[in-house]
């Protein structure tokens, strides 16, 4: 009796160890977010617009963010540049009043690359901007007081990987031409992301978001893909305890983790995978995706390919449709100055934005699916309709059951004619839909259904 009782004990305390362990070890597995969270993924969705910074120490070598890797440079002789590094002309006020123009209503920037390098003041690493560099100011501090000011959100861009300590070990795919001779603890890098993730989360207000890249790293390892290699479980759990509002995005290019409050996509929209780096599935999850303005992230002086502000209107455009969130890229010059063709493409989306932002803003991707022709979005009754390539005076809308009550050009208020059956919407232009986007409003009887 008594040795039964004693058995019965050892295996519920085996149980209860067992569970306990299980809650310990996957802490965000059984992810809830926070009434504030859901309501913060609700505001990041309404934004749709966001400019993503990728500013270091690499924008001085003026060929993008990998140089580091790209080139094999040394860590020790790449850290030098930072005694180099005064961007004269950085001017927080200037960069935010330039993104906010655009209509943007977050930015993104990089507070650590993969050179390892802050741009913030940390006390976990020597080399930061403020104990390695003779400018000694802390930008991303002034630009969260800026954006504050300004009322634009900040979220902050924080590599998982690193190409210059020794404790990212073993290492990936990149960075082994850095010439690391020596090796300390992976645990030792983990807790060190944790301490400056802290900081980024304690001494800088409100966080929009955590932007977290470089897993993919690891890719070549048989866990450098799991949640456990990356301590993924405590770190969420670390950000949504310090911001429970704050939204986790991983730049993984795989399925959402459990504790991610967006999904990431990279030059391509969801569902798209021109650059090859983008197959993943569309999760429920409010989802991102990031693209360049010229063909780089960090400065390179050599690209100066910038896309026409027609094409990168028409590509929140889609985004919009696709229910997605556009991050659009600039790369600051080595001065600390957003360059001036950057800066213009930022005016004249504004432009464009300050007429059409309600057709994008504050939607969501419309009940009819994007197509050849365009997207549609939609609030309410509401559903806008862009036509970003057509040459017809005629547009079918394969969408019935909802009774249309009245059509207008959104711009000049101009009635539309329209046709409606079982089939669906005949809509007929009085002239050729123009260019970047002739956008319609379309007034329903009933509230329109999710796509
Ligand atoms: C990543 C970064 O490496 C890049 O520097 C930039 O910050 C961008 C927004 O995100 O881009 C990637 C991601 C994955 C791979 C390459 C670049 N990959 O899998 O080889």
């Amino acid at each position: 009796m008594y040795s039964i009782t004693m058995k019965t004990k050892k295996i519920l305390l085996g149980v209860v160890m067992t569970v306990g362990l299980l809650i310990h070890v996957s802490a965000q597995s059984g992810y809830m977010p926070s009434d504030e969270n859901i309501k913060a993924r609700g505001v990041f969705q309404d934004d749709k617009f966001g400019i993503f910074i990728h500013w270091g120490i690499y924008s001085m070598l003026a060929d993008g963010e990998w140089v580091m890797h790209n080139r094999n440079l040394n860590w020790e002789e790449y850290a030098k540049l930072s005694w180099g590094f005064y961007p004269a002309k950085f001017n927080a006020a200037e960069w935010v009043s330039a993104i906010k123009a655009s209509g943007a209503k977050y930015i993104t920037v990089t507070t650590r690359h993969h050179d390892g390098f802050s741009m913030f003041a940390t006390k976990y690493s020597d080399y930061n901007i403020v104990d390695a560099t003779p400018f000694r100011r802390d930008v991303i501090k002034e630009l969260a007081e800026e954006c504050k000011k300004q009322g634009i959100r900040l979220h902050f861009y924080y590599s998982h990987l690193d190409w210059r300590r020794d404790d990212y070990y073993p290492l990936g795919r990149t960075g082994n031409g850095t010439g690391r001779t020596t090796h300390g603890e992976w645990k030792d890098y983990c807790a060190f992301m944790n301490n400056q993730l802290t900081e980024l989360l304690t001494n800088y207000g409100t966080v929009g978001a955590i932007w977290f890249d470089g897993m993919w790293d690891k890719k070549n390892q048989p866990d450098g893909m799991t949640a456990k290699t990356w301590n993924l479980d405590e770190q969420y759990a670390l950000i949504h305890r310090l911001q429970s509002a704050c939204l986790i995005g991983n730049n993984h290019h795989i399925k959402p983790f459990a504790g991610e409050d967006i999904q990431l996509f990279e030059r391509d929209l969801p569902g798209e995978n021109t650059a090859g780096l983008s197959g993943q599935d569309i999760s429920p999850l409010p989802l991102e995706t990031c693209e360049t303005m010229n063909g780089m992230w960090g400065y390179k002086m050599t690209d100066q390919n910038y896309k026409s502000t027609e094409t990168l209107i028409q590509y929140l455009v889609k985004a919009a449709g696709k229910n997605a969130n556009l991050l659009m890229n600039i790369g600051p010059e080595p001065n600390g100055q957003l360059p001036a063709v950057a800066v213009q493409r930022l005016r004249e989306m504004g432009e464009w934005m300050k007429v059409y932002s309600r057709t994008v803003q504050g939607t969501r991707g419309g009940v009819v699916a994007p197509h050849d022709w365009g997207v549609t979005t939609q609030k309410g009754k509401i559903l806008y309709v862009h036509v970003l390539n057509l040459k017809d005076k005629a547009l079918f809308l394969p969408y019935a059951g909802n009774k249309l009550k009245h059509a207008v050009e959104y711009q000049s208020r101009k009635a539309v004619r329209f046709m409606q059956d079982k089939e669906g919407l005949l809509l007929k232009f009085s002239e050729t839909p123009s260019s970047p986007d002739y956008v319609l409003e379309l007034t329903f009887t009933n509230e329109l259904p999710e796509r």
